[in-house]
């Protein structure tokens, strides 16, 4: 097992990480920014070393801080949470490089992975289903053209260096395609550094259906069920919950073999996630793969029963899976919900002092944060302050406990988002789980015209 883990990063996950390293006799070494010296990761690690200023590029981004960091404190392996360098194939190459385990898949798989035209092509070669459309890349205007008239509109173009919604364009009809190709890749240029560009068919109202895998150093390979996070703006999710209502257990097992090709055609070591998109005719289709742990990670804890960071942890000093496909099973239901410093209506962020923190708990409640009365939100870093995660033994009685929980937490001295998940929470449409990567557009709409 490791002597000493660094973490990477900052925050709710930064804690999260501590407290498994904690679990497992660990111990770990924070780091901070320079306004980052209160924060709870800090106190709560056994050692601590400041990277760098405020500026995330100069501090969490600082590959030659945080690798010095790790090597003054002889900590031999580092673990990036998510966001910041977790999805960087330079930075694993590196750690590699210097004899520091990088928690989580090779570089290779990381750099093949984060090309989305690239991820595409080893799952149609794989035999995984994708969206109909482009193989790989597309080059031409006029090769565009004939891929988007054999498939039909609606097309969506999308940059292959992006991801998670940035340098993408819908195309309803072949006068507008070029000139979607043409501001897609100026922007995938000025965001990403490169103009590559792929064409899939846009399915107009999909499900967002992930799948979290886990691989060990042996060849084993896990799905652990799914999560449904169709409930995103600005494709920041805000609600996400495992199982998914869409799922009955056919399809699951479909759709969990499909993942398993997935990460098995990239030989997938430590924990990751295969997006789909699913139709509503029940068609499901490969989007892109996400190679860390991510922020809704709880909600598969919760129904799986298993500490995926500890996972993360074993399998990346070598140990095996301690359970096989057949030995995981579904138990009840959990939902989470992202509490942002975001104005409720104009989701402008609101950093600041917390003057009062109450959050709530009782059964079922389960709270990731590293905020507390005093804290300061600061305006560098993204705007979640907390996750509640509730869990039950259906849907049902997750979902009151989750609208219990929201509706009790007091945060004062910011604006929260408490009060928009609520009126989420309490929709006739995410009560009989109705859900689809429309659903906020049309929630808003609403809310505006009934206000
Ligand atoms: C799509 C799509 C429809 N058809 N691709 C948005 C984020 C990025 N990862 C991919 N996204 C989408 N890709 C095809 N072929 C619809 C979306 C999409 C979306 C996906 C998941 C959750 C919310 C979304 C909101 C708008 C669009």
């Amino acid at each position: 097992m490791f002597k000493k883990i660094l973490v990477a990063n900052r925050g709710e996950i930064a804690l999260r990480i501590i407290w498994a390293c904690k679990e497992l006799g660990i111990p770990t070494v924070a780091v901070h920014s320079d306004v980052d010296r209160d924060s709870l990761h800090v106190r709560f690690a056994d050692e601590e070393v400041c990277i760098g200023p405020a500026h995330s590029t100069e501090s969490y981004l600082n590959v030659t801080a945080i690798i010095s960091a790790a090597e003054i404190t002889g900590a031999d392996a580092i673990h990036p949470g998510y966001g910041f360098l977790a999805e960087n194939a330079h930075f694993a190459e590196i750690c590699a490089e210097c004899g520091i385990t990088f928690i989580g898949p090779t570089a290779e798989t990381i750099r093949r992975m984060g090309d989305k035209a690239e991820a595409r092509r080893t799952m149609i070669a794989a035999g995984v289903p994708v969206v109909p459309g482009s193989e790989g890349l597309v080059e031409t205007p006029e090769e565009a053209r004939e891929i988007a008239a054999e498939i039909g509109y609606p097309v969506i173009v999308k940059a292959s260096a992006g991801g998670g919604g940035r340098g993408m364009r819908v195309v309803n009809g072949e006068e507008e395609l070029a000139a979607a190709i043409e501001a897609a890749r100026t922007e995938a240029a000025a965001a990403f550094g490169s103009p590559a560009i792929y064409l899939e068919k846009y399915l107009v109202n999909p499900r967002h259906i992930e799948f979290q895998v886990l691989g060990d150093h042996h060849g084993n390979v896990v799905h652990l069920f799914e999560r449904e996070c169709s409930i995103q703006r600005r494709h920041q999710k805000l609600i996400e919950e495992a199982p998914s209502a869409a799922l009955d257990t056919r399809l699951r097992e479909r759709m969990g073999e499909a993942a398993l090709k997935a990460a098995r055609a990239v030989g997938y070591r430590n924990a990751g996630t295969i997006e789909f998109l699913l139709d509503e005719d029940g068609s499901f289709y490969f989007m892109e793969m996400n190679t860390r742990i991510q922020v809704e990670h709880p909600v598969t804890e919760n129904i799986a029963g298993i500490d995926l960071i500890k996972e993360q942890i074993r399998v990346a000093a070598g140990e095996p899976l301690p359970f096989r496909q057949e030995d995981l099973r579904i138990h009840g239901w959990s939902i989470e919900a992202r509490v942002t410093a975001e104005d409720p209506w104009t989701f402008a962020p609101s950093p600041g002092l917390i003057t009062a923190f109450h959050p709530p708990g009782g059964p079922g409640i389960r709270i990731d944060t590293a905020a507390y009365a005093g804290y300061q939100v600061l305006p560098y870093y993204d705007s979640m302050i907390a996750k509640l995660i509730a869990r039950g033994k259906n849907r049902e009685e997750a979902l009151s406990r989750l609208q219990r929980a929201v509706d009790s937490f007091v945060i004062e001295g910011i604006e929260t988002n408490l009060p928009l998940l609520s009126a989420i929470l309490r929709s006739p449409d995410f009560r009989e789980a109705r859900l689809s990567t429309r659903f906020m557009e049309r929630f808003l709409a609403e809310r505006a015209a009934a206000s």
